[in-house]
């Protein structure tokens, strides 16, 4: 609609036109509220203006009058209300199956690792089309993710992580911002989202040196930290086979459950008194200062690579059906 007048940011995401319609509804309804109590103002400046002859008259209470000017606007505030949580909902469900690409925000650049194995720095290569979900954390302040093309920005937290989601709908270079003051040089964290098509995305993964897959990775760390001498899926492991265990539902010694998310498995491993699994002693040492964040991050990957179910081959997630968001444009 205003694709050649830059009004609104260049939209590129299925969640840009909800984004928009709500944005326009909100700017029109405002401008005409706006437009309405100015006029009526100056109508009855000049309609009730003093004049010899004329007293003010006091109206005391009018209930039908009372209950049109609470029951028309709490009607409009619920359609925003609705509006709202239904996008806030899209924006903060990743569909299933999408493909996930880790961030580790610090001061002052973007670092992201592919489920592949290629890390860049700056730049995310996406195609177009996919979901991808970003599975994000800091190494030091809060940062935010934003990307105004895809309407998305999420704070980006040091110790957790937060996630976000997006289907780029046209290729091209969008900008990435950090969208939280994070120091000196935050006006400087900035970064590009390439979308390609799928051609030239293959292309691209094809011709960039990527080490091995992150869930590989992870399964070496977990080897060479000795994870694996407690993590074992004969009986003799003195800790939980980790098998299975990524998306389901732990009970804990207090009694207690937790669904294993990503930050489940993060804080396990940094901090793992905070929840003992029910039927173990707590005596996993923590691994806090050990393991970058990066390391953290290949080890959450192994541990989800291991609940076959939460792992779609690649195939599996490019021709499962999606759900269909409806765009306005
Ligand atoms: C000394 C043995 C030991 C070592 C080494 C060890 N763990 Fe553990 N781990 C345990 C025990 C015991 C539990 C269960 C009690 C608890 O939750 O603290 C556990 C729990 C976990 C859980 C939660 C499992 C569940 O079923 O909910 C995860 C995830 C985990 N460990 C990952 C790791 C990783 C990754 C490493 C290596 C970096 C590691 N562990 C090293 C003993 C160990
Ligand atoms: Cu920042």
């Amino acid at each position: 609609m205003f694709n050649n007048f830059p009004l609104w940011p260049e939209r590129a995401s299925t969640m840009a036109g909800n984004v928009d319609a709500l944005f326009i509804f909100l700017l029109v309804l405002s401008g005409l509220m706006c437009v309405l109590i100015y006029v009526l103002i100056l109508y009855f400046a000049a309609r009730y203006r003093k004049r010899p002859g004329h007293v003010a008259e006091q109206i005391e209470g009018s209930t039908p009058l009372e209950l049109t000017w609470s029951i028309i606007p709490m009607g409009i505030f619920l359609v925003i209300f609705f509006w709202g949580a239904v996008i806030f909902f899209q924006e903060r469900t990743p569909p299933r199956g999408a493909t996930e690409v880790y961030v580790v925000a610090k001061q002052w650049m973007w670092k992201l690792q592919h489920e592949d194995g290629q890390r860049e720095i700056n730049e995310l290569h996406v195609p177009v089309g996919r979901d991808i979900k970003m599975i994000m954390t800091s190494q030091d302040v809060i940062h935010s993710f934003y990307v105004p093309a895809f309407r998305i920005k999420q704070d980006v937290l040091p110790g957790r992580y937060t996630t976000a989601w997006f289907r780029a709908t046209q290729p091209g270079t969008y900008h990435l911002f950090c969208a939280e003051y994070c120091g000196t040089q935050h006006s400087g964290m900035i970064g590009q989202v390439v979308v390609m098509e799928p051609a030239q995305y293959e292309a691209w993964l094809g011709g960039t040196t990527s080490g091995a897959p992150l869930a590989v990775t992870g399964q070496r760390l977990f080897a060479e930290l000795g994870c694996s001498t407690c993590h074992r899926s004969d009986t003799q492991g003195r800790g939980p086979d980790l098998q299975g265990v990524f998306g389901k539902v732990v009970l804990l010694e207090d009694g207690r459950t937790v669904t294993a998310d990503e930050n489940y498995i993060r804080e396990s491993i940094l901090t793992p008194g905070a929840k003992v699994v029910s039927g173990y002693k707590p005596i996993m040492p923590t691994f806090q200062g050990m393991v970058s964040d990066e390391q953290l991050n290949a080890l959450v990957a192994y541990i989800k690579s291991l609940s076959q179910s939460q792992v779609p081959t690649k195939s599996a997630a490019a021709t499962s059906p999606q759900p269909q968001i409806q765009q306005v444009q």
